[in-house]
C-alpha cells in the first residue's frame, strides 16, 4: 500500500466511483446545455436533452467533441462560466496548427492542483521533499500545474522553468532536489549534462522524476532512471482537459491511474467512434466533471491507448490507461506501412544509442522516404568510414525488423543533434508542404 493525497477518493470502492460520476456527469450536462451555446447546439442537432443524461452509462448519447470545434469556437466559444469567474488562462504552442485557449475558475484551478498532488505523493512525495519543477512556466502547463501540485504536498518548491541546464544543475546541488518535474527529453539531456561535468549519479539527493508532456519509452525510462540514479513516473494531461495530472502513474508503474472523480474516460474506434471495451487500443476520449469555466464533454484526445480495470498493488482503484503510443496524428504512413516514432526510440536504445536523433520523412519520384539521423555517443565515435557503415547497417537491419521497413541510417557525431528543454521535435515530415 502506497501513500494518497486523497486516500477517500483515491482508494474508493467501485460502485462509490460510479455513484460519484451519476452524480456529477448529470449537473455538468445540465452546466454545459444551459451555458455554452456551441455544444447546446450539438446535442439539439443529435436530439439529446440534458434529461436523457440520468446515469454515466448515458454519456454515450452526447456528441463528440474535436479539435476542429475547438478551433471554430476559440477563442469564447466553449467557455462556462462568465469571464468575470476566469482567474487564468493556460494555452498550448500551437505548433501542430492547433492553438487551444483553456480557461480556469479559482475552483478549477484547485482541482487541478490537487490531481498534480496525487501525482507528487504517488511517486514518493512528502512534505520533505525539495521538488524542481523545469516544466516551463507561462502559457503551458507543465510548470503552473506541477507548481500548484508541490505546494499542495508541501514541498520545497524550485520554480526553475524549462533551460538553463547549468543553473539547473547548480540548484539541484546546492539546494538538494529529491524530485523533478520534467519532459523526458529534457530529463535526459540533464542526466548527460551532469556526467560531462563528472557528476555520478550517486552525487545528487534526487530519487524521483516525473515526467510526461510526450510520448517516452520504457527503454528510455531505464535510461534516465540510471543517467539520474531515481525511479521514473509518468504523468499524462493536456490542455483542454487542465493540463499534467489527468493520469498518473504509481509505484506499480503498469499503466496511469486516471483521476476518475474529475475526468470520466472512453476508448473509442476512430474511424466509427463506438466505445471499446477495456482492454483494446483506440482513441482516448475525456469528459471533465466538474470543471467549470473550460467544461469539455466527450473530447476526443487523438491520444491512443488502452484502459485496463485490474486492481493495482498500490491499493488504488482508479481506471489505468497506458502509455500512449502516440497520437494518432503522430503516427507516420511510409509507403503504406504505420511507424510510430516510439518503434524508433525502442531500437535505437536497445542498440546502445542515446535519445537524440531525428526523424525525417520525406518523398522521392512520388515514393516515400525514411531517414534517421542518430547521435553517436563520444566512445562509439570512430573517423574510420567502415566502422561507421557497418554500424549503419546493423543498426537497418534492427529498424527493419522492428518497422517492417528500413530506414537509411545516418550516424551523426556526439552533440550534433539540438537538445530539448521541452517537448522534443522527434518528426520532420516535409511530404506535408508539397501535400
Ligand atoms: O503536455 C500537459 C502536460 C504537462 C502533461 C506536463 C504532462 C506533464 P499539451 O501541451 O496540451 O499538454 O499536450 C497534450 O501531450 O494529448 C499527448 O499527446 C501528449 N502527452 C502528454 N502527456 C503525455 C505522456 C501537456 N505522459 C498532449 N505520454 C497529449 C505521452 C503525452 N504523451
Amino acid at each position: 500500500m502506497g501513500n494518497y493525497f486523497q486516500p477517500e477518493i483515491e482508494t474508493a470502492s467501485r460502485e462509490k466511483i460510479i455513484e460519484i460520476q451519476n452524480e456529477k456527469i448529470v449537473k455538468q450536462v445540465k452546466h454545459v446545455y444551459e451555458n455554452v451555446a456551441y455544444y447546446r447546439n450539438l446535442m439539439d442537432e443529435k436530439g439529446v436533452k440534458p434529461e436523457d443524461i440520468k446515469t454515466i452509462d448515458d454519456i454515450k448519447k452526447l456528441p463528440f467533441l474535436s479539435k476542429a470545434d475547438l478551433r471554430d469556437a476559440y477563442p469564447y466559444g466553449l467557455l462556462g462560466t462568465d469571464l468575470k469567474d476566469c482567474v487564468r488562462i493556460q494555452s498550448t504552442s500551437g505548433t501542430t496548427g492547433r492553438r487551444v485557449v483553456a480557461f480556469y475558475t479559482q475552483k478549477d484551478i484547485d482541482l487541478w492542483e490537487e490531481c498534480c498532488a496525487r501525482a507528487i505523493v504517488a511517486a514518493g512525495g512528502t512534505n520533505e521533499d525539495v521538488c524542481q519543477v523545469c516544466y516551463g512556466y507561462g502559457l503551458f502547463t507543465g510548470g503552473p500545474g506541477l507548481n500548484g501540485g508541490s505546494h499542495k504536498v508541501g514541498c520545497l518548491t524550485l520554480p526553475m522553468s524549462s533551460g538553463n541546464t547549468d543553473r539547473q544543475i547548480q540548484f539541484m546541488m546546492d539546494l538538494g532536489s529529491t524530485i523533478i518535474c520534467c519532459t523526458p527529453s529534457y530529463a535526459a539531456f540533464i542526466g548527460e549534462s551532469l556526467k560531462e561535468k563528472g557528476y555520478k549519479p550517486s552525487d545528487n539527493k534526487l530519487k524521483a522524476g516525473i515526467f510526461g508532456a510526450e510520448p517516452w519509452t520504457e527503454e528510455m525510462r531505464k535510461q534516465i532512471e540510471e543517467s539520474l540514479g531515481i525511479k521514473a513516473y509518468d504523468i499524462y494531461g493536456l490542455t483542454e482537459t487542465s493540463g499534467p495530472g489527468v493520469s498518473f502513474e504509481c509505484e506499480e508503474q503498469t499503466g496511469m491511474h486516471i483521476n476518475e472523480d474529475h475526468f470520466y474516460a472512453e476508448i473509442i474506434d476512430p474511424e466509427t467512434g463506438e466505445v471499446l471495451p477495456d482492454g483494446e487500443v483506440g482513441e482516448l476520449v475525456f469528459t471533465s466533471l466538474d470543471k467549470e469555466a473550460f467544461p469539455l464533454l466527450r473530447y476526443r484526445t487523438r491520444d491512443l491507448c488502452v484502459l485496463t480495470r485490474k486492481p493495482c498493488s498500490c491499493g488504488r482503484t482508479h481506471v489505468k490507461m497506458s502509455k500512449p503510443k502516440g497520437r494518432s496524428d503522430d503516427m507516420l504512413i511510409i509507403r503504406g506501412v504505420n511507424v510510430f516514432p516510439s518503434q524508433i526510440e525502442t531500437v535505437l536504445l536497445n542498440e546502445g544509442y542515446a535519445p537524440n536523433y531525428l526523424i525525417k520523412v520525406g518523398r522521392e519520384n512520388n515514393t516515400d522516404t525514411l531517414d534517421v539521423d542518430v547521435e553517436l555517443l563520444p566512445e562509439q565515435f570512430s573517423d574510420k568510414v567502415s566502422d561507421i557503415q557497418a554500424k549503419e547497417k546493423a543498426l537497418e537491419g534492427a529498424m527493419r525488423t522492428m518497422l517492417g521497413i528500413g530506414p537509411k541510417i545516418h550516424l551523426v557525431p556526439p552533440k550534433s543533434i539540438a537538445r530539448s528543454e521541452g517537448k522534443a521535435v522527434r518528426v520532420i515530415d516535409t511530404r506535408k508542404l508539397h501535400d
